[in-house]
């Protein structure tokens, strides 16, 4: 079976434009960005969706949090806001089956989604 793309960003084997990371997360730009910021922060550990989590998990992604703070803003995002969006299933467009927490801003985003 072929690597997992993000997996593949994680680990260094696929390039990608890394703003962050520690033992346990990754951040790097979106190749196709919606926004003058959009950002995606991954666990290092292959989670392929929200539907995937396991016990434990929760840790990580209230960790996600707190890295989309920081992330948000290094990239002053504070003040006028961001939002941070997880895809998950085809109803939803999830492209890339390694969870991701997507963190855009830098424009008004409109509200409801397409
Ligand atoms: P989603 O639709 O929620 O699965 O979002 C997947 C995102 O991943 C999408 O916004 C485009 C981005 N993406 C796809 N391939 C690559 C890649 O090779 N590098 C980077 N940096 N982003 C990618």
């Amino acid at each position: 079976m072929a690597e997992c793309l993000f997996c593949g960003i994680a680990s260094g084997a696929i390039p990608g434009d890394i703003v962050y990371r520690d033992e346990s997360l990754l951040a790097f730009r979106d190749i196709d960005p919606k926004a003058p910021v959009h950002l995606l922060i991954i666990p290092r550990k292959h989670i392929a969706s929200v539907m995937e989590l396991g016990t434990g998990d929760g840790a990580t992604l209230g960790h996600a949090m707190e890295v989309a703070r920081q992330l948000a803003t290094e990239n002053g995002l504070s003040e006028s806001g961001f939002r941070l969006v997880v895809n998950c299933g085809p109803d939803a467009a999830q492209s890339v089956d390694h969870i991701h927490l997507h963190l855009l801003g830098g424009r008004a985003l409109g509200w409801p989604p397409g």
